[in-house]
């Protein structure tokens, strides 16, 4: 059995970063799961990236310490990460005494383990005396890297640098990352994010020029469950799929980007452990039920696979949840043949089901249930929805009973109003497939019920 030999996650994304707490939290999972690796860079720790040149204060230097205290009791490395990027002028040996200045001081923490990021800033060289001094951004970049390695190894021969460059996904054969793959110190690690930002894919042949080009094996920063920027909406908690199993032929690790909310990042931190370990025997769908098991217990394992099928969209599966559109389609090919019945008693009865979850839902464990509400809380309207489209049809089709009329202009508006507060909802739940189909029941009878004496 031959396990991945870099495992864990990047603490990598926009928006408010971990606390202390989540961290630690987060560290003796990884150590659990048999990760061994916690990579320290939230974009938006003003230390990490835009005030790069400060050093951390005292208060943060504490915390530091006690995330590698709680790495080392646990198996996890702890490795400490620098983004310079936006305003670092390569060429100035002011700048590089500066960066030394900012290494040298986590070293004496104990860090072993240190990043050199240069994602997301400008993709060529900006400032004049870069220009001169530099043929490239690459060769800049090689030169800074290859010098904070050599730094660090001179303090202490054990240290190691990973380097995220500013081309981190594509084809993989680009002249920046030829001259990288040349420059780069070849004991330096190098991020990829895949063919794409957030890949849908990690494939076998991307990993093969890439990791020819860069010449070494690819690390990846796995872009999932990440929801940051635009995909706020989403909740990531699908299976961890489409990661080529024999990847580490070209690769030396996986490190996954995680969403803010440190709980719910847990299946598929999970599941991805079950693949770093053991990518032969992974099976996608086992490890996530089980990951779903160990978060929420036995007792609630179905309501929430549920609640996460309805939740799958993401660059993993990156169209509208199939669990839901399914159970649509199925009751649009009875209405097609002209049978009311069981289309109406099974959608109800599939949409009612949903709706008993969430009793059950209500019982989850705290922080988890914390971090996703506004995804259950938007579930719940959607399944109200859902539900009031039926009725709207039940009384359409029953319009000849007494009152079914009023019944049905009572449930319209009811869901006129449901589609009205949708407009602001905040996330991505259920997709458009409720939405479509109430709309489209909402239309259909607006035509008839024009067409009908009755109003
Ligand atoms: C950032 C990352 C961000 C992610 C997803 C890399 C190497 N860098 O497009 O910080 O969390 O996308 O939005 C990124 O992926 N850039």
């Amino acid at each position: 059995m031959s396990k991945f030999a870099i495992r864990g996650i990047i603490e990598g994304f926009y928006g408010r970063p971990w606390s202390h707490s989540d961290r630690l939290n987060m560290i003796n999972f990884l150590g659990q799961q048999e990760m061994n690796t916690y990579v320290y860079a939230p974009k938006d720790d003003p230390y990490h990236r835009y005030d790069w040149r400060t050093l951390y204060p005292a208060d943060h230097i504490k915390d530091f310490s006690e995330l590698i205290s709680a790495g080392n009791k646990v198996g996890v490395s702890i490795v400490w990460a620098l983004s310079p990027g936006l305003s670092l002028v390569y060429s100035s040996s002011h700048e590089l005494a500066l960066l030394k200045n900012k290494f040298k001081a986590m070293q004496t923490i104990g860090f072993k383990k240190f990043g050199l990021f240069f994602d997301d800033i400008p993709n060529k060289l900006i400032h004049k005396e870069d220009m001169e001094k530099f043929s490239s951004l690459a060769l800049a970049q090689a030169y800074i890297a290859n010098e904070i390695l050599a730094y660090l190894k001179e303090l202490d021969p054990d240290a190691e640098l990973f380097f995220c460059p500013t081309e981190y996904m594509g084809s993989g054969d680009s002249s920046y990352l030829n001259k990288l793959g040349n420059q780069l110190n070849q004991d330096i690690q190098i991020f990829w994010t895949g063919p794409q930002v957030c890949s849908n894919t990690l494939d076998l042949n991307n990993a093969k020029t890439v990791s020819q080009t860069i010449k070494r094996k690819v690390l990846f920063w796995d872009n999932y469950p990440v929801n940051d920027a635009s995909m706020q909406p989403e909740l990531h908690i699908g299976p961890y799929i489409n990661r080529d199993k024999e990847l580490l032929k070209y690769s030396s690790g996986i490190l996954l980007n995680p969403m803010d909310l440190v709980e719910t990042s847990k299946i598929a931190i999970f599941c991805a452990a079950q693949f770093l370990n053991d990518p032969l025997d992974y099976s996608p769908d086992s490890a996530w039920r089980s990951a779903i098991e160990f978060l929420v217990g036995s007792e609630q394992k179905e309501a929430f696979i549920r609640f996460a099928k309805a939740n799958s969209y993401s660059c993993l599966e990156p169209y509208q949840p199939q669990y839901l559109e399914d159970a649509i389609n199925e009751f649009q090919a009875k209405l097609d043949l002209n049978d009311w019945e069981s289309a109406l008693s099974e959608s109800m009865q599939f949409f009612t089901q949903l709706k008993t979850d969430l009793s059950v839902l209500n019982k989850l464990p705290q922080t988890l249930s914390q971090e996703i509400k506004p995804w259950l809380e938007e579930y719940k309207e959607w399944l109200e929805i859902a539900l009031n489209a039926l009725t709207i049809l039940i009384e359409f089709r029953d319009l000849s009973k007494a009152d079914a009329g009023d019944r049905l202009k009572k449930a319209r508006k009811e869901l006129r109003e449901g589609l009205i507060r949708s407009v602001d909802f905040q996330t991505y739940c259920c997709g458009d497939v409720i939405h479509n189909f109430a709309q489209k029941v909402y239309r259909s009878t607006s035509y008839f019920l024009a067409n009908t004496p009755y109003f």
